[in-house]
């Protein structure tokens, strides 16, 4: 495809611009499927306006229906909300996971919500980064908020909710979960922390454990990391929850950490979108296939080592970088 296919059209930006649910699901897909980053090249400049909630936590934990509560308490407030979904299906588990999975199919007929689906059946890697670059499409569409839910088992997950201003651990009383959670890191990422199914047995208990666990936190910080009780499917918890991530947008806001976390999220990005392009590259144009296959022979036979050549191509490619200058 050629580039001017790509970049986007002066009207469609209007379009996404006004937050058109078409434009920006037409928008996120291109994104999605092309390396060519024009489109987000053009929307930049209209990003950075938006708030962004992680919302993550195991499977099963109840995050889609804490998002589809949180939305629309959010919506009362005459906000317009994004919401990114990154889709558990993997090809191991063929979706046998999402047995009882709330669907979020009600809240997306309003006006003022847009709700994108990302899987990541069979995309080796680069779902973090997809996520990001979908998330920058809802920040330019004029969202007001944007909700990722992901399930927080590993670094991809984490990796996403990186991006967050607010990030919401859910955890819920069953056993194990809080070991396994910070087992998985989560805690570490957490600005607030929530158990849900509080109807279930063991919730005061999990509760106690993690004020236990936070108490140094706490100190460290200079933000009183709450943890708070919620019964999503009764809608209950729900208010203080909202006004937990009212509390801790204030708190960046006036240490301005608000700017510096943010400054500091878009060095990460920087580094990894310069990783995804040299990677791109490589694949592409620097490594031959037939030649790495004659190579590979050599190896094998121990007429080469792979030191050896890694150093070798290593060296060519920062060579023909300079020499491009
Ligand atoms: N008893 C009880 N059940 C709940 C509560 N919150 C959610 N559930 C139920 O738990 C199940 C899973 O809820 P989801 O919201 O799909 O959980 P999820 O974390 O988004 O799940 P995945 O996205 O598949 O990881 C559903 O059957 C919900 O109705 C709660 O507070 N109490
Ligand atoms: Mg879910």
């Amino acid at each position: 495809m050629k580039n001017e296919d790509i970049s986007i059209k002066m009207n469609s930006l209007k379009k996404l611009l006004k937050g058109d649910k078409r434009i920006i699901a037409q928008t996120i897909s291109a994104v999605e499927n092309d390396t060519n980053t024009k489109i987000l090249e053009t929307i930049f400049p209209y990003t950075g306006k938006a708030y962004h909630i992680g919302i993550t936590g195991p499977p099963g934990a109840g995050k889609s229906t804490l998002v589809n509560v949180i939305a629309k308490k959010l919506l009362e407030k005459n906000n317009k909300i994004g919401i990114i979904a990154v889709d558990p299906t993997s090809p191991f588990s063929g979706g046998a996971l999402l047995g009882d999975r709330v669907r979020m199919t009600d809240l997306a007929l309003q006006k003022n919500v847009f709700i994108r689906s990302m899987a990541s059946r069979g995309s080796l890697g680069g779902l973090a980064s997809k996520t990001k670059d979908a998330a920058l499409v809802l920040d330019a569409s004029g969202m007001d908020y944007v909700l990722i839910e992901t399930i927080g088992v590993g670094q991809v997950e984490l990796d996403i909710a990186q991006v967050c201003d607010t990030t919401v651990v859910i955890l819920v009383p069953e056993s194990g979960d809080s070991i396994q959670a910070m087992k998985a890191g989560l805690l570490e990422i957490a600005d607030i922390i929530v158990v849900n199914k509080g109807d279930r047995e063991g919730c005061d208990r999990l509760i106690m454990e993690l004020k236990f666990a936070f108490e140094l936190r706490d100190k460290q910080a200079g933000w009183h990391f709450p943890i708070l009780k919620t019964i999503a499917t009764e809608n209950k918890g729900i208010e203080e929850l909202v006004s937990a991530i009212d509390s801790h947008r204030a708190y960046l806001h006036k240490s301005g950490k608000l700017e510096d976390e943010r400054k500091g999220k878009l060095m990460l990005r920087i580094h990894e979108l310069i990783e995804e392009k040299i990677r791109a590259h490589l694949k592409e144009k620097i490594i031959k296939e037939d030649e790495l296959k004659i190579m590979i022979d050599k190896v094998y036979k121990r007429k080469l080592n792979p030191y050896r050549i890694a150093s070798n191509i290593a060296k060519g490619i920062i060579k023909s970088q300079t020499r491009r200058k």
